[in-house]
């Protein structure tokens, strides 16, 4: 009798009472960067699409730079897992330290191009690091893009491992990053992005990397990122999840709603984080360009020369990541 009355309650397009009372009036979906970046809009997005397709009965509010644990990505993962953060759409790279198969993606030079990304997290290897991160306890809904992450500095042009020399870096907060930098005689130092632009400011280090959707919105040629290297040397996607307390408290009608949300927002994400970056269009680039940033593209002997230099990082990193993982992963590029 009673799934007869769940199931008419559905039917009809009602919440039925007995998830009636567990719905909360808001739910908090934590992002680092704001609407003025592709990532935020991915969210807001999400929101705006969440709101449409359950007719109101769930309303995200977005909390960007990582407020919601005071500014510390790295520890974004674990708040999701506790129900500190109801929603996120978090870069790989950050939730890297508490699930290890995610630096995956951090792996230098794995991917070479947009559509090695994309054989993965479309294939066999996205719907393995999915079920990880079912086991490691969220429920991931959707892929979407940060990008392929470019090397800029103050101090001058970079086209060879030698130009990294003594050179200061702020690094993302894992620690496979420090290794690939320290590999290519850089100085790396790991900090959130918050204390990455007055760092870069004041001259306490002298360069990054993040994907040219960032340096444009973070207007990094203001932040003395007078020259920049397009080396593609990993690229980080972003993955849209919730908490299972909550995803496990809506209706089965609604967590699919959240869920077509979550692909939607996440395929005009990653259409927004490739926009005027690659051939025919590179009107981000030429707006670079136009505020005085040096720009090196690397020839394929130069890049070699990187790789080359990060290969014990990537060697070790892939035995951390697991070797079967990574063997999948390789294997899906090499068929692309
Ligand atoms: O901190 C960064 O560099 C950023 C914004 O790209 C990430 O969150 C990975």
């Amino acid at each position: 009798m009673r799934r007869f009355v769940l199931c008419c309650v559905l039917l009809a397009g009602a919440m039925p009472a007995a998830y009636a009372q567990t719905y909360r009036a808001e739910y908090k979906l934590s992002t680092v960067l704001p609407a003025s970046y592709p990532w935020g809009k991915a969210g807001e997005r999400w929101a705006e699409l969440v709101k449409e397709k359950t007719q109101g009965r769930i309303n995200i509010k977005m909390y960007p730079g990582t407020s919601l644990v005071g500014g510390d990505q790295t520890r974004e993962f674990s708040a999701i897992r506790q129900g500190i953060i109801d929603l996120a759409i978090g870069s790989t790279i950050n939730w890297s330290p508490q699930v290890r198969q995610l630096n995956l993606f951090s792996l230098p030079f794995l991917m070479p191009d947009y559509r090695a990304i994309d054989s993965l997290t479309k294939g066999e290897v996205g719907r393995q690091v999915f079920g990880i991160l079912e086991k490691a306890g969220v429920v991931p809904l959707a892929w979407g893009e940060n990008g392929f992450r470019e090397l800029s500095n103050s101090k001058g042009v970079i086209a060879t491992p030698a130009d990294m020399k003594g050179k200061k870096f702020r690094v993302v907060g894992s620690p496979i990053f420090i290794e690939t930098f320290s590999a290519l005689g850089a100085n790396p130092t790991q900090m959130s992005f918050a204390d990455a632009q007055p760092a870069l400011s004041t001259g306490a280090v002298d360069g990054q990397e993040n994907p040219l959707s960032v340096f444009i919105g973070a207007k990094m040629w203001t932040l003395n990122q007078k020259f920049l290297t397009l080396w593609g040397y990993t690229a980080d996607p972003l993955i849209f999840v919730v908490n299972r307390e909550v995803w496990e408290s809506w209706t089965p009608a609604d967590r699919e709603a959240v869920r077509q949300a979550a692909i939607q927002a996440g395929y005009e994400n990653v259409a927004a984080a490739r926009k005027g970056i690659a051939a025919p269009d590179t009107e981000v680039l030429k707006q670079i360009e136009g505020q005085g940033v040096t720009v090196t593209r690397l020839t394929e002997d130069q890049r070699k020369a990187f790789q080359a230099a990060t290969r014990t990082v990537y060697d070790k990193w892939a035995q951390q990541i697991g070797r079967d993982l990574v063997k999948a992963a390789e294997s899906s590029i090499a068929k692309r």
